[in-house]
């Protein structure tokens, strides 16, 4: 089982300002995105990032159509991309959540903008609840923020 000690901690000395960073938010389950995004925006906010450019598309299977439109724009620096995909009875999840990070991964190795994957795929609600909890506690919205702006560093060293 997976813990706090496996997240990736932030290099020494990381700093957001200046970058432009887009959030692409899918409002299937929002409840539980809104509260990722509440997550990214502090992360952001905390790294000193002030541009944010926010839209949203109808599920998470739209999440990478919707990375590639803001990665091609040239308008962003990185990308985060926020979506819940919760287990229901058919094997829907398994297609939505599978096209979801692949198509997200393909966004930004194809265009070399880096896009951060911020979909939760868990079985319940609970799960979900449980990933995306307010300031102190386990969000990955506020873990995206921090990948975004550290490949967007690592893509603006060797541009
Ligand atoms: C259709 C569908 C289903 C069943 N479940 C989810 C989900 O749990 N999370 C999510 O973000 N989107 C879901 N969708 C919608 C698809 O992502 C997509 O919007 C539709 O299939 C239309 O292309």
């Amino acid at each position: 089982m997976s813990g706090e000690q496996d997240k990736a901690g932030a290099p020494e000395g990381l700093s957001g300002e200046g970058l432009r960073i887009g959030i692409v938010q899918a409002r299937w389950n929002t409840d539980i995105v809104d509260r990722l995004a509440d997550g990214v925006r502090r992360g952001l906010a905390g790294l000193g990032v002030t541009d944010v450019v926010e839209v949203s598309v109808p599920g998470s299977f739209e999440l990478p159509m919707g990375a590639r439109i803001l990665a091609t724009s040239g308008q962003v620096d990185a990308i985060i991309c926020l979506g819940s995909v919760i287990r229901g009875e058919t094997s829907h999840y398994d297609i939505v959540a599978g096209e979801s990070a692949a198509g997200i991964q393909e966004v930004q190795l194809s265009t070399g903008v880096p896009v951060a994957f911020g979909v939760l795929t868990t079985e319940n609600e609970a799960q979900a609840l449980a990933r995306s909890e307010g300031p102190g506690g386990h969000n990955v919205g506020e873990d995206t923020a921090m990948v975004a702006v550290e490949m967007a560093r690592l893509a603006e060293r060797f541009a």
